[in-house]
C-alpha cells in the first residue's frame, strides 16, 4: 500500500519491492502478459518503463527549475546522436542498478540476459555522433539547461555482416520490433517545414510562397544526469506528411499515387546517411538538414515567445551550437524568421544571430566539407539562398573596408565558391555567423587556422579557439568496466565518476602489489568476456595470455588500418621464418564499418579477413598470432572490447585525425597506446608522459614537407620486409583463388602516391611494435604503465570539455536544485 500511495503522490519509491510491483504492473497492463507468457523482450520493456517512470520525476523537476530560474538555454544541434543502449545508463543515473537486478531476480529474470535485448540507438556514424551523446550526458550531469535537437531516423547506422570476408550491409530498422520505449511522442508539438516555391516582394518584405510542406513532429527522450536530480531533453524530429493520403486520388482508385506523396514527404527522416568520408551532395540530405533545423528554430522561437514579448534579449537567453556544418542552415532560418516573419531589421537580426551561434569543426578533410550547389539550394530553399547571398555581400564589403579590395582574398573567402559549378561553402557560413569556432584538439585547432580557415583566422582572430574532446566516465568506465570501477572505488571512493581528475589518486597504487594483482586479474576477466564473444560469434579461439591489440573505429584510409595489416603480415612472415623464437603472442582485433560506397575501405576489410584466414589456420603460427575482425562495431560492442584491450591503435597520418575519442576510452581502461603525434594523442602523451605511450612516425609538419617529394616506391624497393608484404598482397598470397583481388590496394600505395604516407611510417611503426613486445614480456612494468595511464587520463572527461564550452562559448550556468 505504501508503494501505491507514494506512486500516487508522484514520487515513485525505488526499493526492490516497489520495482517488482512496477515491473509486474507494466508487464500486465502495458504488454498484456503474465510471467508465464512473457518473452525476454516483454520483461525488458516492463523493466525499462519502470525505470523511465522514475526518470520522469527528475525531468519534471528540472524543467520547472529551469523556468523558475530564467536560465540561459543551450541548443545543441546535431545530425547525429550515437546514444547506444539506455537501460544501464538510466539505472546508473538513478543509482538503482542493484535493486533492479534483485527485483528482476526475484521475478526469475536474469537482468544481464534481458538487457542484451535492447537495440543500440545507432543514430550516428562515428566520432561526431558519439561525442554528441557524451556531451548530452555531461550537460545533464553538470545541471546545464539544454536541449539536444536532431533527427529521429527510422533506419539507423546499417548493420554490418561479414560474409566470406566481405562487408554486407543490412538495414537497421531499430524501431520496428519493439518501438522505442524511451521516447515520448509529442503529437501536440508539430511544425510545418517548407520547401520549394518562390519569393514575392511585398511592401519591402520578402514572402516565400507556393511552397510544399512537410510536418515535423517531436519525440522527446530524457537525458538523465549522474549524481544530480537534473534530467534534460533530447528532442528528435520525425517527418509526417502535411496532408494524409490524397483523397481525390484515392476516390478515383489511384491508390498508389494516393500514398506516394505521403511517402515522399515522410522519406525525409527515413535514413541516416552512413557515409562520413565524402559529401555526395544528395538533395535528400539537404532536405534532412533543413528539416530538423527549421523545426528546431521554430520550436526555439515559440518557446521564447511564451516568456518574452520582444527579441531584444534573445542572445542572452539562448545559445545555438552547431555540431559541424550539418545544421548550419539554422543560420539563414533564424534570419528568415526574425526578418520575414517577426519583422526585425536585418542588422538587428544579424547581430543577434552572431551572438547566438557557435560552431565546432570536426574534420579538415576536404572531401567531407559540405558545399551545396547553388542550383539545388535555389530550388529547394530559395529564400535561404537569398539570405546567404545577402550575408555574403555584407561580409565581403565589410572585409573589403577593413582589408582593402583584394579580389583574390574576396574570391577565397566568399561564401560562394565560383570555380566550376557555383556552390555554397557551408563551413564558411558557419564561421561568418558564429562568435566562437572551435577545433577538437590542440593540434586540430591550430591546423584549422593554418589550413581551411587561414583567411578567416586573420579576419576574426578572436573567434577561433580550442576545446579538446572528452568522454563520459559514466558510460566508458563505470558502465563498460564494472570490475575496474569497483576496484578503483575500493581505494579512492566513487566520486571520480563526476570528478575525473580524482583518478590521479590511482597513481601511487601502481606500486602496490595488491592493486596490481587485482588490475591484472580484471584485465584478464575482461579479455575472457571478449574471447567468449569472439568464440561464439566469429569462431576464433583467442589465447588469454596473448596481447590484445585493438584497432576499432570507422574504416578509412587516413586511419590507416592498412598500416596495421602491413605490420601483421610482417609479423606473420617473421614467425613463419623463425617459428622456434619465443614470440610474444598477439591477438590483433579489428572492428569498424566502411561506408557502403567506399570501395577501398571495403577492400581493406576483405584483406583483413583474408589475412586472418591465412594466419589463423597456419599450424606454424598457432597461438602466436591471431587476427579477428569483429562485425557490426557500435557503441555496445565498444563497451565490451575496450576494457579487454592491452594495446590501443591510434595510427592515423599526423594531421588527419581531428581528435579521436576511442584513444581516450582505451587509455582510461588501461590499454597502452601505439600512436602517431596526431589529434588528441598529443595531449594524451603530454598527460601520461612520453615514456608511457608508444609514439612513432612523422609529425604533421614532417608529413607536410614529405608530401612535396614523396616517393613511396623507393621506400618499398629499399625495405625487403615491406616489399615482401606488399608483393604478397599484390600477388594473391592471401587470396589464392582470386590473385588479383588486392591489386588496387597495392596500386594505391605504390603507383598512386600513397596519399596517407603509410610507407613513410612503416619502418618506425614496426620498430615500435618491437618495443611493445619487449615491454609486454615485462608484465609488471607493463601493468604499471597501464595504471599510470589510467591515473593521468582525468583531463579527458567530457565534463571538462562541456565546462569549457559553457564558460568560454555559451556563457551558461548550472540550474540550482
Ligand atoms: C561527415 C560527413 C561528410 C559529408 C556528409 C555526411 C557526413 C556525416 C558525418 C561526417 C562526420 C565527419 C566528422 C567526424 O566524425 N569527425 C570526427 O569527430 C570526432 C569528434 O570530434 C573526432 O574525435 C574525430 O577525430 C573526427 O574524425
Amino acid at each position: 500500500m505504501d508503494v501505491i500511495r507514494s506512486e500516487q503522490a508522484g514520487f515513485l519509491a525505488s526499493d526492490v519491492e516497489a520495482l517488482k510491483r512496477s515491473i509486474s504492473n507494466n508487464l500486465r497492463y502495458r504488454s498484456g502478459k503474465i510471467p508465464l507468457t512473457a518473452t525476454r523482450g516483454d520483461w525488458l520493456l516492463a523493466a525499462e518503463l519502470a525505470v523511465r517512470n522514475r526518470l520522469v520525476e527528475r525531468w519534471m523537476r528540472s524543467n520547472r527549475a529551469y523556468y523558475e530560474q530564467n536560465s540561459k538555454l543551450v541548443y545543441y544541434l546535431s545530425m547525429e546522436f550515437l546514444i547506444g543502449r539506455t537501460f544501464h545508463n538510466a539505472l546508473q543515473a538513478l543509482d538503482i542498478s542493484e535493486d533492479m537486478q534483485e527485483a528482476l531476480k526475484e521475478l526469475s529474470v536474469d537482468m544481464e540476459e534481458v538487457s542484451n535485448h535492447e537495440p543500440d540507438a545507432a543514430l550516428g556514424n562515428g566520432g561526431l555522433g558519439r561525442l554528441a551523446a557524451c556531451f548530452l550526458d555531461s550537460m545533464a550531469t553538470l545541471n546545464l539547461p539544454n536541449i539536444g535537437y536532431g533527427i529521429r531516423y527510422e533506419y539507423g547506422m546499417f548493420k554490418q555482416e561479414i560474409l566470406d570476408g566481405y562487408q554486407v550491409e543490412t538495414p537497421d530498422y531499430w524501431l520496428l520490433t519493439r518501438g522505442n520505449p524511451w521516447e515520448f511522442p509529442r503529437p501536440e508539438v508539430q511544425f510545418h517545414v517548407r520547401y520549394g516555391g518562390h519569393i514575392r516582394q511585398e511592401g519591402g518584405r520578402a514572402r516565400w510562397v507556393d511552397t510544399h510542406s512537410v510536418l515535423a513532429m517531436a519525440y522527446d527522450t530524457i537525458i538523465p544526469g549522474y549524481g544530480t536530480e537534473c534530467a534534460t531533453t533530447l528532442r528528435l524530429w520525425s517527418a509526417k506528411a502535411a496532408s494524409e493520403i490524397n483523397l481525390s486520388d484515392f476516390n478515383q482508385g489511384n491508390y498508389s499515387s494516393a500514398v506516394e506523396s505521403k511517402n515522399m514527404s515522410e522519406n525525409v527522416t527515413r535514413i541516416l546517411y552512413p557515409d562520413d568520408s565524402t559529401l555526395h551532395g544528395r538533395e535528400l540530405r539537404l532536405r534532412q538538414e533543413y528539416f530538423f533545423v527549421s523545426a528546431s528554430v521554430q520550436d526555439m522561437i515559440r518557446r521564447h515567445q511564451l516568456n518574452y514579448s520582444s527579441f531584444d534579449d534573445l542572445a542572452d537567453n539562448i545559445s545555438i551550437h552547431l555540431n559541424d556544418t550539418h545544421p548550419v542552415l539554422a543560420v539563414p532560418e533564424l534570419m528568415r524568421i526574425l526578418v520575414d516573419e517577426q519583422g526585425l531589421r536585418w542588422d538587428h537580426a544579424w547581430s543577434l544571430t552572431q551572438r547566438i551561434f557557435s560552431y565546432t569543426n570536426h574534420t579538415l578533410m576536404s572531401e567531407a566539407l559540405e558545399t551545396w550547389p547553388i542550383d539545388m539550394m535555389g530550388r529547394v530553399l530559395p529564400r535561404h539562398l537569398m539570405i546567404i547571398f545577402d550575408i555574403n555581400n555584407e561580409f565581403l564589403s565589410r572585409t573589403a573596408e577593413k582589408f582593402g579590395n583584394d579580389t583574390e582574398l574576396m574570391r577565397r573567402i566568399s561564401l560562394i565558391d565560383e570555380a566550376g559549378e557555383r556552390r555554397v561553402r557551408m563551413a564558411y557560413l558557419a564561421v561568418v555567423a558564429s562568435h566562437k569556432i572551435n577545433g577538437v584538439s590542440k593540434l586540430h585547432s591550430e591546423l584549422m587556422k593554418q589550413s581551411i580557415f587561414a583567411d578567416f583566422a586573420k579576419i576574426f582572430p578572436e573567434r577561433f579557439m580550442n576545446i579538446t574532446n572528452g568522454i563520459t566516465p559514466r558510460r566508458w568506465v563505470s558502465q563498460a568496466n564494472p570490475l575496474l570501477s569497483q576496484l578503483i572505488d575500493g581505494y579512492i571512493g566513487k566520486n571520480w565518476r563526476t570528478d575525473f581528475e580524482q583518478l590521479s589518486q590511482v597513481e601511487p597504487l601502481g606500486s602496490e602489489e595488491r592493486f596490481i594483482t587485482a588490475f591484472r586479474s580484471i584485465k584478464r576477466q575482461n579479455k575472457q568476456r571478449l574471447a567468449r564473444w569472439v568464440r561464439n560469434n566469429v569462431n576464433v579461439n583467442l589465447n588469454l595470455d596473448s596481447l590484445f591489440d585493438v584497432h576499432i573505429k570507422r574504416i578509412h584510409e587516413y586511419k590507416r588500418q592498412l598500416l596495421n595489416v602491413l605490420h601483421v603480415i610482417t609479423r606473420y612472415n617473421r614467425i613463419v621464418a623463425n617459428p622456434e623464437v619465443n614470440w610474444v603472442p598477439r591477438s590483433v582485433i579489428f572492428a569498424g564499418k566502411a561506408a557502403s560506397a567506399y570501395q577501398m575501405a571495403k577492400d581493406i576489410i576483405k584483406l583483413i579477413n583474408d589475412v586472418a584466414v591465412k594466419v589463423n589456420n597456419d599450424p606454424n603460427v598457432g597461438d602466436k598470432l591471431k587476427v579477428v575482425f569483429i562485425p557490426n562495431y557500435g557503441v555496445s560492442l565498444a563497451e565490451m572490447i575496450i576494457p579487454a584491450a592491452d594495446l590501443s591503435q591510434q595510427i592515423s597520418t599526423a594531421g588527419t585525425e581531428a581528435s579521436g575519442t576511442g584513444n581516450m576510452k582505451l587509455a582510461v581502461n588501461g590499454a597502452l597506446t601505439i600512436g602517431t603525434l596526431d589529434g588528441a594523442n598529443i595531449e594524451i602523451m603530454e598527460k601520461v608522459g612520453a615514456d608511457n605511450i608508444f609514439i612513432f612516425g612523422n609529425t604533421s609538419e614532417q608529413i607536410e614537407d614529405l608530401r612535396l617529394s614523396y616517393q613511396p616506391r623507393e621506400i618499398y624497393e629499399k625495405n625487403p620486409e615491406l616489399k615482401m608484404a606488399l608483393d604478397q598482397i599484390r600477388d594473391g598470397f592471401f587470396s589464392p583463388g582470386d590473385p588479383g583481388r588486392f591489386r588496387p590496394i597495392y596500386d594505391s600505395l605504390i603507383n598512386y602516391g600513397d596519399r596517407y604516407l603509410l610507407l613513410a611510417d612503416y619502418e618506425s611503426y614496426v620498430a615500435t611494435q618491437e618495443q611493445v613486445d619487449a615491454l609486454y614480456r615485462q608484465s609488471l612494468r607493463w601493468d604499471r604503465k597501464a595504471i599510470h595511464n589510467i591515473a593521468n587520463m582525468g583531463y579527458f572527461s567530457s565534463d571538462r570539455s562541456i565546462s569549457e564550452y559553457a564558460q568560454e562559448i555559451w556563457g551558461s550556468v548550472p540550474i540550482q536544485f
